[in-house]
């Protein structure tokens, strides 16, 4: 049988590289959609950073969702946050955290800030993940560590993953680079993902591209949406 090679329009090289995207074999990630990152009265906008960043991808991020669950993609989604004793919470990063007036653990207006099953830890309502599509519950930033991320992907025999969800430059970042050391052809759609900074967005974005793509390569939802099988 003759095989169907299908790429999307992305840079450095059209994605995936070897043409071979199928529902069975790709997912899409969808990283840390919580009150607590994008939310009013979350850790973001309780650290004082503009939630109107972290909040504008979710526009897009709906419709790669809905393009996807309508073809039979997998569908994953992630959530930072940590056991109600905090065993898994290493002391520098609750430090670093009450450094900035959002000690992760602390009561905050969405109740404890970064820990399960409080409010703000949640997927927010617009991205609600569907029966059947896997939450991976990450204590830290990427989305491999102390998770069984990895035995989930290569059960379900996925090779292709689509990164979107915030932030850009930690946790997208991070779950990009170890999903890309592990063989994973990674898609990275730049205006579903954002950062507390825009230059950091940039500067994550440009990393992606530099070296012919060395954590993979970079579309956009429009493209990636227009163009999937
Ligand atoms: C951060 C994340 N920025 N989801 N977490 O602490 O990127």
């Amino acid at each position: 049988m003759e095989t169907v090679m299908t790429t999307i329009q992305a840079d450095p090289y059209l994605w995936p590289y070897n043409g071979d995207l199928r529902p069975d074999n790709t997912a899409l990630i969808i990283i840390d959609m919580q009150t607590d990152f994008c939310g009013p009265g979350g850790y973001v906008d309780k650290m004082g950073y503009d939630i109107g960043l972290t909040r504008a991808p979710i526009e897009p991020i709906k419709a790669v969702l809905q393009a996807m669950r309508d073809k039979g993609y997998h569908v994953i989604h992630t959530r930072e946050g940590h056991r109600p004793d905090l065993s898994d919470l290493p002391g520098n990063k609750r430090w670093r955290s009450q450094q900035i007036g959002a000690g992760i653990g602390d009561a905050g207006p969405c109740g404890r800030i970064l820990v399960r099953g409080e409010p703000g830890w949640e997927i927010i309502d617009e991205l609600k993940p569907m029966d059947g599509e896997p939450v991976i519950d990450k204590p830290g930033k990427g989305s491999f560590c102390a998770t069984d991320l990895e035995l989930l992907l290569r059960t379900r025999g996925i090779e292709n993953i689509v990164l979107s969800g915030i932030t850009t430059d930690v946790c997208v970042h991070t779950t990009m680079r170890e999903a890309n050391d592990r063989g994973f052809e990674c898609l990275l759609l730049e205006d579903c993902c954002a950062a507390t900074d825009p230059g950091n967005h940039a500067a994550a974005i440009k990393m992606v591209k530099m070296q012919g793509g060395v954590f993979g390569s970079v579309s956009d939802s429009g493209k990636f949406v227009e163009a999937l099988p």
